[in-house]
């Protein structure tokens, strides 16, 4: 991309021209889809010193492709960091992360309210290797300074958590695993590197589910590891081209499509949600409303330092428990009653069931994912019908 000054471009210019280099052969203006699995070699040579890693350029599809090259120049530049590897979901980006950097006999902390799968894949799979997991409330730095052990190689983050949106302070979850050799992981998922970014608190590894915010349009399951240090990169590399959970060049051209819109997206959808969360807390059918935006958060300060906005995610308890957020799910009419979030679309679930109804009850409880929970993700329609819809709903209530 043309820089038309010396200084950094603004992230919503980025969004638009990151990784939007004009193709060199036709000059076609958005990167073509290079829908190969395979690249042809001029010369055995050729092949042999690309394999060699001594020439740059194309091999095979699972090891790189240049429409998705242009997705990950893309993400790596919003977040701030030097490279990014492109998976075919946020999980196959979890699951790898864990095995090129976990051993036998390694540990792991990581946020216990995370989304369900994350916390599966470590207690039940990768305990199958003898690594050990402790989920703990990462949002307690006490908590999780105590949980460090000399074998602690990864903390992994999510911030604001999936479905409680709890806090982590991230410069002193950094602090805090770099004194003790490890990794910090962060899924910046919730945020997108718009209202969030991990690399300026000291992450070392920031990860996204594509399929949220900045694929946005509901329509595509994808993820990506944004990475710093080239070192890092490398290893984690090595293992997703061998483990094969590569993003395909089709799905690579949707998320990019995506991306240059995505700081409208999540502005606007902040903005709805900012809206809906005043509305919610104030109603006299709600016990409680969490979103990181609502007046006298507990965690204000940390909030403003290092969270651009409060995002799109609410969550919130109603008086009734359970049985009024089954009714609340079943005459929104606007949300669509499925799991998911950050798409233009808004959705609403409920998380003890649906999204994180893998965990133990009792693992549920201590993470604050009360079965009376229901998580709503806003997004961009017109901030008055969504309020109109959703005061029709907890009036039903009453
Ligand atoms: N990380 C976070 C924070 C997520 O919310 C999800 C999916 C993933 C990773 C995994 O990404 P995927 O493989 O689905 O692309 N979260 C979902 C949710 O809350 N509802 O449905 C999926």
């Amino acid at each position: 991309m043309k820089n038309p000054s010396d200084k950094k471009l603004k992230i919503d210019t980025e969004c638009i021209h990151a990784g939007s280099e004009p193709d060199p052969i036709y000059g076609a203006a958005v990167p073509p889809i290079f829908q190969t699995s395979t690249f042809v070699f001029s010369s055995p040579e050729e092949g042999a010193a690309r394999f060699a890693g001594e020439e740059a350029g194309y091999i095979y599809t699972r090891m790189g492709n240049p429409t998705t090259s242009a997705l990950e120049t893309a993400v790596a530049t919003l977040e701030g960091g030097t490279s990014a590897l492109a998976t075919s979901s946020g999980m196959a980006a979890v699951s790898t992360v864990f095995f090129a950097l976990l051993s036998a006999g390694d540990h792991v902390v990581c946020s216990q309210s995370v989304y369900g799968p994350s916390r599966v894949v470590l207690e039940r799979d990768f305990s199958r290797f003898d690594v050990r997991a402790s989920m703990v409330d990462t949002s307690d730095l006490g908590t999780l300074q105590a949980s460090m052990t000399d074998r602690t190689r990864v903390v992994f983050v999510e911030t604001p958590a999936n479905p409680t949106l709890a806090i982590t302070d991230l410069a002193q979850a950094a602090q805090i695993a770099h004194e003790a050799g490890a990794v910090l992981v962060v899924d910046n998922t919730f945020m997108s590197p718009i209202l969030q970014q991990p690399f300026q608190f000291g992450a070392d590894i920031v990860l996204h589910s594509v399929t949220k915010f900045l694929n946005g349009h509901t329509d595509v399951v994808g993820g990506i590891l944004v990475f710093k240090d080239p070192e890092l990169m490398g290893k984690v590399r090595g293992v997703l081209h061998y483990h094969g959970g590569t993003m395909d060049p089709h799905q690579a051209f949707l998320v990019h499509r995506g991306v240059k819109t995505l700081a409208m997206r999540v502005r606007k959808a902040q903005d709805n949600a900012k809206a809906l969360a005043e509305m919610l807390s104030a109603h006299p059918s709600v016990e409680s409303v969490g979103y990181p935006g609502l007046p006298g958060h507990p965690q204000a300060d940390l909030i403003s330092r290092q969270m651009k906005g409060p995002g799109s995610l609410i969550s919130f308890q109603l008086k009734g428990g359970l049985e009024a957020g089954k009714k609340v799910l079943s005459t929104v009419q606007l949300p669509a009653l499925a799991v998911s979030l950050g798409g233009v679309e808004s959705l609403i679930q409920h998380p003890a069931s649906m999204t994180h109804a893998a965990m133990k009850p009792s693992d549920r409880e201590e993470a604050g994912i009360t079965d009376g929970l229901v998580r709503l993700a806003v997004g961009c329609e017109d901030a008055e019908d969504l309020l109109a819809d959703l005061r029709q709903a907890l009036d039903g209530l009453s």
